[in-house]
This record gives structure tokens, sequence and C-alpha cells, in this order.
């Protein structure tokens, strides 16, 4: 039963890629249709951090280079904004809508609406709990191997620990999969070794402003803590200003691990203040791109695209550095 899902939801998308292609003749093929241009209408989550910034960066110039026409919006981090642009991109009957979904749930009602109107959707970056017929293809990271990966690096720097060792967590933002996926993948490693221990878990909404704000107030109430886990590398750098204003060394007195890998995470792992870096890629841009042509040529796609990622040590990250694009 399990072998054959895939194939199973291979050919739903098939059968609804056809469907929202097949209508198409006479000039209905969007609001590209008279250049014959393909239009492609994309909502982002917002610009909350470095992996943001890099993955928008990314979407447009991917979009120009493929000679295809992007409608683009920054929903602020608020479903409604996305929900509503979304609306807006299916009265302007665009050929293929494309988001990053805040969080998990509450897609269902526009994402039928998007399929009455027979305009493919692709899910970027991150997941949705609807059901995969409602979106043709998911293309973005093992968000659960992140998190297993830091727990993997956590197990080995404190397998010869013989005291209890006092874990913080700054988690993303509530609801969203990689908030919920990075805790998954971590907790279910340390599991194994019961000094580990999560003493306070708080979500800094992958923010650099709002990670210096909680783990200000972490500090004040834990005078003990020993290892740092920040699910993005933005909310690791506002809580290494918040340490050293604390009258601490970070990376010393408290060692760090983020996700994401951008350049300003990079540089503080090799300036060793964070400790170790899980990679998350925001360059989904060229892949998207492609997903949207091959949907409007009636090709088929496949329904879960997982991003290539690796991690970074100090040393790592020092070598790497001058040839990070982003
Ligand atoms: O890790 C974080 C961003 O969804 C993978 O969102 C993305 C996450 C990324 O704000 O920095």
């Amino acid at each position: 039963m399990n072998r054959k899902l895939p194939a199973v939801l291979l050919s739903a998308a098939m059968a609804f890629v056809l469907a929202a292609c097949g209508s198409g003749s006479g000039g209905s093929g969007g609001s590209g249709g008279d250049d014959g241009k393909i239009t492609l209408g994309f909502s982002q989550v917002g610009s909350e951090s470095g992996w943001r910034e890099a993955n928008t960066k990314s979407i447009k110039e991917s979009a120009q280079t493929a000679g295809i026409d992007l409608k683009f919006s920054d929903a602020q981090q608020k479903q409604e904004n996305q929900i509503a642009t979304i609306r807006s991109y299916i009265q302007q009957k665009v050929d293929v809508i494309a988001f990053s979904p805040v969080v998990v749930t509450g897609w269902d009602a526009v994402l039928k609406e998007a399929q009455a109107a027979k305009i493919p959707v692709v899910l970027t970056d991150r997941a949705v709990d609807s059901d995969p017929s409602l979106y043709v293809s998911f293309l973005g990271s093992d968000f659960v191997k992140e998190g297993e990966a830091i727990g993997d690096w956590t197990l080995n720097e404190y397998k010869d620990a013989t005291a209890p060792v006092n874990i913080v967590q700054l988690e993303g933002t509530v609801g969203s999969a990689p908030a919920i996926d990075r805790k998954k993948g971590f907790e279910s490693k340390i599991a194994s070794n019961p000094n580990l221990k999560v003493i306070a878990s708080q979500s800094g909404d992958f923010t650099r402003a709002d990670g210096k704000e909680v783990m200000t107030a972490i500090l004040k109430a834990n005078p003990k803590i020993d290892l740092l886990f920040a699910h993005n590398d933005d909310m690791g750098i506002g809580a290494i200003q918040a340490i050293e204003e604390a009258g601490k060394k970070p990376g010393v007195d408290i060692k760090i691990v983020t996700i994401d890998a951008v350049h300003d995470g990079m540089q503080a792992l090799a300036d060793g203040k964070i400790n170790f870096i899980a990679e998350c890629s925001p360059l989904l841009g060229d892949q998207l791109m492609d997903i949207v042509k091959k949907i409007k040529a009636g090709q088929p796609v496949e329904k879960r695209i997982i991003t290539e990622e690796t991690t970074f040590t100090q040393q790592q990250a020092s070598e790497a550095l001058p040839n990070r694009k982003y």
C-alpha cells in the first residue's frame, strides 16, 4: 500500500495538471496570454530572515532568466494576507500559483478555489496539511532531517557528559512546518541520552529581534545554559547579542547550533560564536521555474522535490565562506 503511494499521487497530480492545461485553447492561458509569456503568481511568507531575502532574490532572478512573468507579494508573515493574495491571483487568472505557506494548517478552502478555477498550485519551501491532490508539487527541504543533523551533533558533542546538559531551544514561527519538523527531528535524536535536557523552548518567530528578546528573558531565568539550538541563523544571531550583553561568551560559555547557513550565520560560525550549522538552501528559484514550465507544457512533475543540503563545522565555514552565494 505504502509503496504504491507515490505513483498514485503522481497520477493524481498529472490528471490535475492536464485538466488545468486542457482548457487553454482560444487564448485563455492566463493573464500573460497576450505576449505568450507564462504568468506565475507567487505569495512569499515575508522578509523575516536572511534566508527569506535570499529566497526572494532567487525567485525573482530565476523568473527573469526563465522569461516568466512574475507577480510577487510579501505577506508579512500573516496567513490572511497570503490567502487574500492567492485569491487575487485566481481572479487575475494567472497560469500557475506558487506560495510558501507561513503555517501548516488552514489552506483547504483557498486551495479548493484554485483547483475549481483550474489553476495549478506549487508549494515551495514549507508544507501544508491539506490533501495532496490540492497541489501539483512541493519543492523544499526535509526539515526533520535538518533537526536530526543538529541532534546528531549534540549527541556526539556531549557523549561523555556525566552531568545534565541544559539546552535552550529557540523555535521558529508557531505552527510552521520548519518549526514543527526541526523540533521533532532534534528532540527525537537527543532523547537517547537522558543527560540532554531541554530546559526552555520558545518561539522567536524566525527573526533576529525576537531571538534576542526571548533569549534575554531565558538568560535571566536560567543561570546555567550549556547549549542553544536556534531553528534559524537569524534567531541565533539575535541570541548572540543577548548572550554578550549578559557578559557571556557565545560559542564558548554557551554553545550555539543553528539551521540555514546564510552569510551572517556562516560568518558567526567562522568567528567561533556559533559551533555548528545545518544548511537549508533558499535557492529554489531555478527549480521552481522548471516546474512551472513543465506544468504549462503538460509534462509530468514530481509530487515532492527535496533540496540537497549539507552541514558546516567552524573550519568548514571558514573554507566555504568566500564562495557562498547567499
Ligand atoms: O529556515 C528561516 C525562514 O521556511 C526554511 O524560514 C524556511 C525558514 C528558514 O524564516 O530562516
